[in-house]
């Protein structure tokens, strides 16, 4: 069962970004529990843990929150650094690889996909994202422009053929940095899988013509790590309720809009689902902001979210 130590990782099966961290989770064979969240909104469960951010995946560990990718996979790291993803040429470079690959190649590929699921998406699926966007989601503007976003996401897809073919050291060529699997691989892989697991056929014709991004693929896509144990909301709220906030230095340094810690402030995504939450700032610096809420469900919660791509403000 699951414990103030656990990770927890509230998720749902389809969702592209989570496989990041699952793949990231296999690579260091943690063992982690898992919270099945809706596809869509509302999350009651989930909600008082994060203050409103709205994204999955979020990741728990006691009551510690973690909103987005960026700061999860930082976190894993920093408290699981064997076997290590931030290996020597990764630094900095994989999150300058996640805005590549969270960024215009995600848009082609969600264009890709729902135009090909067409009417098939569900009405309320439609009406959750627009709400999430804050703009029309066109299944029918989706479906004209699928052929030319085929072309886009094949582009995407062939650098990194090309940087598997390219510069080898010694042992290089099975990943896309030396011969191991590091954070760029995970942030690489998030649409390949995505689409081999939506339009298969679309995802194979490609990869035809890119055996070294195939087989690099397969490699990831055959590690094992360990079976998460399936929790429900309410037990993983528990678990926060009962936990304490990891203990941290209430420090702020250079700021650039002079944050002091104690300061209510506000955070929210720069780019969709943009919710502010609202909490107590206890420590921020370039890569990583930390506030202190209390919801009566969790009780007193840290939420950690990155610092790049999300907006900070004075509550
Ligand atoms: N920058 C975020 C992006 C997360 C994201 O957009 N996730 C998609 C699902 S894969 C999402 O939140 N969709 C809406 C939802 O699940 O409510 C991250 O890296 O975690």
């Amino acid at each position: 069962m699951a414990d103030a130590r656990s990770i927890i990782l509230h998720e749902y099966p389809s969702s592209p970004f989570s496989e990041k961290v699952r793949l990231a989770l296999k690579l260091k064979n943690l063992a982690y529990a898992r919270v099945e969240i809706p596809v869509i909104m509302p999350r009651p469960d989930l909600m008082p843990l994060t203050g409103g951010y709205r994204r999955t995946p979020v990741m728990q560990i006691g009551a510690d929150i973690y909103c987005d990718t960026a700061i999860i996979l930082r976190e894993i790291e920093a408290r699981y650094p064997l076997y290590a993803l931030k290996l020597p040429g990764h630094e900095g470079l994989a999150q300058m690889v996640a805005g590549w690959a969270d960024g215009r190649w995600f848009q082609s590929s969600v264009a890709v996909i729902f135009g090909h699921m067409g009417d098939s998406v569900p009405d309320a699926f439609i009406k959750d994202r627009e709400q999430l966007s804050g703009r029309a989601f066109n299944i029918e503007a989706m479906k004209a422009i699928a052929p030319m976003m085929k072309d886009q996401w094949r582009a995407r897809l062939m650098l990194i053929e090309e940087r598997l073919a390219g510069g080898k050291g010694a042992g290089s060529g099975n990943y896309l940095i030396g011969a191991k699997a590091g954070l760029v691989d995970v942030h690489a892989y998030m649409n390949v899988w995505w689409m081999k697991n939506t339009v298969p056929e679309f995802a194979d014709a490609c990869l035809e013509s890119a055996p070294l991004t195939a087989a690099w693929y397969r490699r990831l896509g055959d590690v094992e790590g360990q079976e998460p144990e399936t929790i429900s909301a309410k037990d993983a709220l528990a678990v926060a309720r009962d936990a304490a906030p990891r203990l941290v230095a209430a420090t702020t340094r250079n700021e650039p809009q002079e944050f002091s810690p104690g300061e209510p402030v506000a955070v929210a995504p720069d780019d969709y689902g943009q919710v502010w939450v609202e909490g107590e700032l206890v420590h921020a610096d370039s890569q990583r902001i930390i506030l202190h809420r209390f919801t009566p469900e969790a009780e007193t919660i840290h939420v950690h979210f990155p610092r790049a791509g999300f907006l900070v403000r004075r509550a």
